[in-house]
């Protein structure tokens, strides 16, 4: 195999490795998964939460904007559930995270897919259709909110 091969192989065998690990095993302690999922959360609630006076009416609406913004919400909406893995509790999240699975993953899918469906009407370019997903979001959000996070 010529050499850029072999990195290529080595680089996909290592991706996959990835995968397959318990999610706890990406992180050297529990506390490097509990912050790496509250900085998540950060920006989540920062590429949310600004579309809010969009959504309201209180700022001009530029489906661009909101469309690249959306993108990024997506990727984002991925990665805090890989860090939730046994072990880590701890952080805002209640014991019901690691007591009540499959609750926890009902509740991250809804979000996943509520923000699936905001670039799904971000994409249409009505700002009618992003503010109603945009309300669902947030509803999705603080369904999990209400089950999953410590009160503060
Ligand atoms: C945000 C944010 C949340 C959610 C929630 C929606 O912008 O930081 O936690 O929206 O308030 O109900």
């Amino acid at each position: 195999m010529k050499k850029p091969l072999l990195a290529l192989a080595a680089a996909c065998a290592s991706a996959a490795a990835l995968f397959h690990f318990p999610a706890a095993a990406q992180f050297a302690k529990p506390d490097d998964a509990i912050k790496y999922r509250q900085s998540a959360f950060t920006l989540i609630s920062a590429h949310f939460g600004r579309m809010g006076p969009v959504a309201k009416g209180q700022a001009p609406y530029d489906a661009e904007q909101i469309k690249a913004n959306v993108q990024l919400l997506q990727t984002l909406a991925a990665l805090p559930w890989g860090a939730f893995g046994p072990g880590t509790e701890g952080g805002g999240a209640r014991a019901e995270v690691w007591s009540d699975e499959q609750g926890f993953l009902k509740a991250q899918q809804r979000f996943v897919q509520s923000v699936d469906k905001l670039a799904q009407a971000a994409a249409t370019g009505e700002l009618v259709n992003v503010r109603a997903a945009f309300g669902d979001v947030g509803a999705s959000c603080k369904a999990c909110h209400d089950s999953y996070r410590q009160r503060r």
